[in-house]
Formats: C-alpha cells, structure tokens, sequence
C-alpha cells in the first residue's frame, strides 16, 4: 500500500505500509483536526487540517478556488498564484473533482466566502485521484434519473440531499429505539432465513438452506409473537423484511425494513396507542434534531396532532363510495381508493375492525361478530404505513384460521406449539421504515431512503 504525500506541490515522499503498520502510520499522516462545520471566521490565523472531496474549481488565471466538501459541508480553499508555492499552485490546478485530499493550512476570515472564512494552504495531500469523466454530477448543474444515481449510488450518496435522508434516517430509528425504550420494550432479533411463510403462501423468496428448501423472511410476525409464549411481554425489532412481490412502484421495494412490536396482556387499541405516540415523537425528534438537513431538502415536516382519526373499515368504504370508487365489502383498498380516502381525510388515520377474512389468520375475530377483526391499518394520506392487530392467543383457534386460509398446520408446528403451553393475550404491528421517512420528507420514490435499493430490476449495488 503506497500512499503520496505532496509537500508544497511536490511529491515529497511515498510510503509503503505492510497491512500490520498500515493502520497506525497512514493515519497519523493523513489526521484531520477539523471538519468544515468546526471552522468559523473567529478562528482567524488558526493552522487547520482539513480533508475531503473536490467538490468544484474555479480558475481565475491569478487566483484559484477549490471548493473542498467533508461531511459536515463546504469549505472554500483559496490560493492566489502571486502568494502561493509554483509547484503547489501547478499542481492543485491539475487535480480532478471528487478527488480526496487533504490540505493544512491557515483560516483566513472573508466576507465574501460561502461560511465567512477560506483556507490558504500551505500542504496540500493527493489521498485518491478520481477518475474522470464522473459517473455522474453531484453539483446539482445537470440532474440525473433515478436509475442513473443507483447505479453509481456511492456517488449519489455524495450529495447533500442524499446524505441529509441518511442522517434523517439515522435520527429517526434512534427516536423509535428511545421511545420503544421508554415504554419497556426489550430489542430482539429473529431469523431472516426461514423455513415458513410468515404472512400467507405468496410473496415469498426460495432458497436452498443445505440440502433443505428455506425462504427470505416476509416478517418476524411468528417469532415476535413466539417471544409472547416466552414471556419477554415486550419486544421490538428493526429489521429486514424480504417481499416478493413483483409490484413495481414508487412505494414497493422487494427488502424492506421493518419496526415491528408485539406486546402480552393489552388489545389492539393499546398498540395503537403505542404507535401513535411513536409517530409523534418521531416527527418531533427529527424536526428538533435535524434541522440543518431538513433545510437541505426544503421541508418542514408537520407535526402530526395526537389522538388520530379513527374510521372503521366501514366508514372507510362509505367515504371511498362518496369519492366514486367501488369496493366490495372484504376486499382490501387499492391504491387510487387507499388515496382518495386519503384525500379526504388529510392527515394521518387508523382504519380499524377490518373483515376477519382480508387479513392473516393470526388476526383475532370479535368474540361477537366474527366477521370483522380485532385489526387496524395506519395510513398517511399518501398510504399505508403501518399494520397489526389483536393476535389470536389460543391453540385451537389458531389452527382452525390457519386451515381456513387454506394453509397446512403442520407447516407452522414450530409456531403453534408455543401456543400450547401458556401464550397470553397479545396485540403487535409492522411498520414500514421508508415508508413513515418518505412520507414525512415528501420523497416521491421509496428507493431515495434506503442506502442500495432492492426492487424487481435491481440486484446491484
Ligand atoms: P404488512 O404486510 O402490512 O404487515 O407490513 C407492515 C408494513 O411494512 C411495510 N411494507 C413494505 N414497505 C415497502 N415495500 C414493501 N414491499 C412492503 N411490505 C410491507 C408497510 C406495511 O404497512 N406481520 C404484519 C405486521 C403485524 O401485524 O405486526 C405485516 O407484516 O409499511
């Protein structure tokens, strides 16, 4: 491993590191003591080093400008050919944008620089050339479609829209981890290679496990509830969910991820209490902590009013009726429905007490109408967001709704037999990670949050 040091321009020296020492002397030759975020115009005469990207260049013929980009921001590198070393000079204007470098040099306050300072350096170090013409451009001068930004996704991921949907998305599992926290929920992590469907017979990738046919988990429905009959009464997983749905949409993604809870001794309205404190507290997390990158994607999430609208599966119908759409009482909304209900009502809602026979046969009946469930979906105008349910607690039961979606029983024995010795009450839901971000930022396409999207079409990178 050789790594370049450039001295005034110069190359000064190279370095070969064998893999043992690599570690601790590249590091020392390339630490950075600041991030652009931590320099102000107050720091004036300071000897800074800084590290980052090339984001953009400027040649005046007498004065050059680098704009140099870290994480945190932009930094303005400003070198006047009268003052500056030849050979440095010469050779940062040979470098090539979104090379890494990293430079020393001295703080200068300036007005008329994007943060109020620029840097004159003294040492400028070539880190890793970049190739050129780039894949694609991150300046934001000439956009690029979808598939062109996946394709080169670590580049996409360079601009500051891109990096600010992370960050968000960082803040907002962290918000979901505290408040699960705060209520008692212990985090768990179930298979993701499982042996059967989780949510019915479709949908459901095959895989060879040894010599054995095993699939990708549709959800760790079975297991959360399992660790019911474990009695850990509380538990929360975010995890991948794997759907193979040949759905190709802007809110459908093949592996998703999933905040899913289950809960011993509450109902379905004690969940969805829950979650829609959850949601709440989510939104408020992010629009108090992130502020800076809600700026960079110009949206204000609103913060949505708690308690929610409850419709029941009934009303749902009667307003989609109203707005013009048909629907047979059992069947489940589609999509234009789903949004003119959606319309409609303008905020975020539950649809409760579902027909028993539209959701999964986990899905507890009431005890006194059989046909309507003890179920709720939670909708954002745009669509839906989460859903759960009262579970069915008893053997007997279950494995009767089991044979009623015509299912075999002796396909889900490691399940049932949980419920044979002492499984409590319990109620739990799923809720979509991308979904719940992508409706609070406005992001029209599913694939913009999450890091290396898996769709239909797409399996790399
Ligand atoms: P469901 O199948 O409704 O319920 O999934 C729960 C939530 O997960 C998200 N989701 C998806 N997001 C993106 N692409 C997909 N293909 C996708 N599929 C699901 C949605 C959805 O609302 N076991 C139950 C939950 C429970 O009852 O606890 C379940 O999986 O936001």
């Amino acid at each position: 491993m050789a790594i370049l040091l450039f001295r005034n321009g110069v190359l000064a020296h190279t370095k070969t590191y064998n893999n043992d020492t690599l570690a601790s002397t590249s590091i020392m030759d390339v630490m950075r003591t600041h991030y652009a975020s931590d320099i102000t115009p107050e720091m004036n005469g300071d000897l800074v080093t800084v590290a980052g990207w090339i984001h953009e260049m400027r040649d005046l013929g007498g004065i050059y400008f680098l704009v140099l980009r870290d994480r945190s921001g932009f930094m303005q590198i400003t070198m006047v050919k009268k003052k500056t070393d030849p050979a440095l000079f010469d050779s940062a204007r040979r470098l090539s944008r979104e090379s890494v470098i990293l430079i020393e040099g001295i703080v200068k306050e300036e007005e008329k620089a994007p943060n109020g300072y620029e840097i004159i350096p003294q040492t400028l170090n070539v880190l890793a050339e970049s190739d050129s013409p780039l894949p694609m451009d991150i300046t934001g001068k000439v956009g690029a479609d979808i598939d062109t930004r996946l394709d080169s996704r670590f580049m996409d991921l360079r601009q500051r829209r891109s990096l600010a949907i992370f960050v968000i998305r960082h803040h907002v599992l962290q918000a979901v981890r505290n408040f699960l926290e705060s209520e008692g929920f212990l985090e768990i992590h179930t298979p993701k290679v499982v042996a059967a469907a989780t949510e019915g017979g479709t949908a459901l990738f095959p895989i060879t496990y040894f010599n054995r046919e095993a699939f990708l988990n549709q959800s760790p429905q079975l297991y959360k509830q399992i660790m019911m009959a474990a009695g850990f009464d509380r538990v929360y997983e975010i995890g991948a969910i794997f759907r193979a749905e040949e759905h190709d949409t802007l809110r459908h993604l093949n592996e998703a991820t999933s905040i899913d809870i289950e809960a011993s001794f509450v109902d379905q309205f004690d969940v969805m209490d829950i979650l829609e404190r959850l949601i709440h507290e989510v939104y408020v997390h992010v629009s108090h902590s992130c502020a800076p990158q809600l700026r960079d994607l110009g949206v204000e999430p609103v913060i949505p009013e708690l308690p929610f609208k409850r419709l029941t599966y009934d009303d749902a119908l009667d307003i989609a009726t109203q707005q013009g759409y048909s629907t047979e009482w059992g069947e489940d909304f589609g999509t234009a429905v789903e949004r003119a209900i959606g319309n409609a009502v303008g905020e975020h809602y539950f649809i409760i007490d579902w027909p028993t026979d539209t959701k999964p046969y986990y899905t507890h009946p009431y005890e006194n109408d059989q046909a309507y469930s003890r179920s709720f979906d939670l909708m954002h105008p745009r669509m839906e967001l989460a859903s759960g349910s009262q579970r069915i607690h008893s053997y007997h039961l279950l494995r009767q709704r089991i044979e009623a979606c015509g299912l075999d029983p002796d396909g889900f024995d490691f399940y049932l037999k949980a419920f044979r010795y002492g499984m409590p009450p319990h109620a739990g839901w799923g809720l979509g990670t991308e979904r719940l971000i992508m409706t609070m930022l406005h992001v029209e396409n599913i694939r913009e949050v999450v890091l290396f999207p898996r769709d239909r079409r797409r399996l790399s990178p």
